[in-house]
């Protein structure tokens, strides 16, 4: 087990309260009903961002999710171009072009979230190919759901970058929901038998605990650059807050999980737990903490009022970005 240094576990803690503070903010903004197009919430499930991506150097890649606010944050992603991007802005980290589900920055490793459910697959392994023939030394994290985990791609990128020796860590957040449904509803047997049956590196984390999700990262991308192939880490966590914003509309009463089993996963919370843990154990005091939640109050703010004085997205570029400037 590598445990971090108080410095490292102090900015462990930020990471993971400036993704969810960002995004209490997206959610103030849905309900107040000005923010445009769905997001998908990352609450609850900040530690595996911060934990993997912590562990990454800017030039290490990662592939991201519907869910990949917390994925940019974490791998270093500027807060005030996603915030922007989301807000549909010429000044987003994609021109506003992409939006919430689509945040990206190759510059910082970050291939993108992806709209697309298991779409990180097929572009994480072919990065990692790239980094193999390349000798770069990079290593890939391909971060996706419990979902995703049944598309058949997944299955045909273990193959290949096992028997490749690609570098390249699968990291699954196992929340137990695909949209309205429960995992033990269309996921048979467990997700990290799926990686073993290919002769990959298997680890099983709590996804709440920051502290094991860098550890175990910290162990599996050493093994990626030693060239030892591929891992996988399964992470068991749970999303707080709705499939998306809106979901009460749009379930329309209906619902598929009980108060009580949020409430205690609520009990969970890996900001809380994180903080609970630094100041009894001595690593941080009460006001240390304080101190970084002023530090990210004032961030978010920032890059709120940036959004808000940015100009909104130029339509025209769409078919320069897009179609590199041929029109259809
Ligand atoms: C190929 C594809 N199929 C279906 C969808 C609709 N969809 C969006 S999110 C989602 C659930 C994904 O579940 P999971 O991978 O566990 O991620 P989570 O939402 O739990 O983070 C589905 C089915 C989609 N976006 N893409």
């Amino acid at each position: 087990m590598t445990t971090p240094s108080p410095q490292q576990a102090l900015a462990l803690y930020e990471r993971m309260l400036l993704i969810r503070r960002m995004e209490e903010k997206l959610s103030a903004d849905a309900a107040a009903g000005i923010l445009p197009g769905a997001v998908h919430l990352y609450i609850g499930q900040e530690a595996c961002a911060a934990g993997v991506c912590m562990q990454l150097k800017d030039t290490d890649w990662i592939t991201s999710t519907h869910r990949g606010h917390g994925h940019f944050l974490a791998k270093g992603g500027d807060p005030k171009g996603m915030m922007a991007e989301i807000w549909g802005k010429a000044t987003g980290i994609c021109k506003g072009m992409g939006g919430s589900m689509h945040v990206a920055d190759v510059s910082k490793g970050i291939l993108g979230a992806n709209g697309i459910v298991g779409g990180g697959f097929a572009i994480a392994t072919g990065a990692a190919f790239g980094s193999l023939l390349s000798k770069d030394g990079r290593a890939t994290i391909c971060f996706f759901g419990d979902g995703a985990a049944n598309q058949g791609v997944f299955m045909e990128c273990m193959n290949v970058s096992s028997l490749w020796k690609l570098p390249i860590v699968f990291v699954c957040e196992h929340n137990h929901f695909c949209e309205f449904t429960r995992a033990e509803q269309v996921t048979s047997g467990k997700i990290s038998d799926r990686a073993r049956a290919f002769g990959i590196h298997t680890q099983e984390v709590d996804g709440n605990d920051v502290e094991a999700v860098w550890s175990a990262t910290a162990e599996a991308v050493a093994r990626v650059r030693r060239g030892e192939g591929p891992c996988f880490i399964e992470a068991e966590t749970y999303r707080i807050k709705g499939h998306m914003e809106f979901e009460k509309e749009l379930l329309a009463g209906g619902k598929y999980r009980e108060l009580e089993e949020i409430e205690a996963w609520r009990a969970k919370d890996p900001i809380d737990r994180y903080g609970k843990k630094l100041t009894a154990s001595g690593v941080a005091t009460a006001a240390q903490l304080s101190e970084i939640d002023a530090r990210v109050a004032k961030t978010v703010a920032e890059a709120d009022k940036f959004s808000h004085d940015s100009a909104p997205a130029n339509e025209d570029l769409v078919f320069d970005l897009m179609f590199a400037g041929q029109r259809p």
